[in-house]
């Protein structure tokens, strides 16, 4: 699997590695819109499954994230329609939100750590990149994002 890099696409927040419980962002109280994405593309093999643990808190309704992929490095998609367990159960719905406003999105409170199971079947034999994206406004903190455990299967 390939490394995870963060970058910013606005304001001033980042994705951080933990020792014990993976990469982490943080909910700001100012608008930020943050991708932890993969350094470069896997080639997708057949019946391969992506999966990873969470847990976030956010600001529900406003800040919140999101897993996106892309086949070129350029275009990027909502990833939603490919997660078969752990699915988006909030939305973005604050419009100081940057990037996601009207999405579905991991947002609020995951009350623990969730697995998520996303079936890449329909990518198979691609050249593929994921980015987990998250986003706040520029009003009210909470405790963020923990992302974990990420394996190919
Ligand atoms: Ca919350
Ligand atoms: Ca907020």
């Amino acid at each position: 699997m390939p490394q995870l890099v963060s970058m910013s696409l606005e304001g001033r927040n980042a994705w951080t590695s933990t020792t014990d419980r993976g990469w982490f962002i943080p909910d700001i109280a100012t608008r930020s819109d943050t991708v932890l994405e993969m350094s470069r593309s896997f080639m997708v093999p057949a019946r391969s499954v992506l999966k990873f643990r969470h847990l976030y808190n956010t600001e529900n309704n406003y800040d919140g994230g999101v897993l996106e992929y892309s086949t070129d490095g350029v275009r990027w998609e909502d990833a939603g329609s490919l997660i078969t367990e752990g699915g988006y159960l909030a939305g973005i719905n604050g419009k100081s939100s940057p990037g996601l406003f009207g999405r579905s999105a991991w947002g609020g409170d995951s009350a623990g750590w969730h697995e998520v199971n996303v079936d890449l079947s329909a990518l198979v034999g691609r050249q593929v990149q994921f980015r987990w994206r998250f986003v706040s406004d520029n009003d009210g903190a909470d405790e963020g994002w923990w992302i974990a455990d990420l394996v190919l299967e």
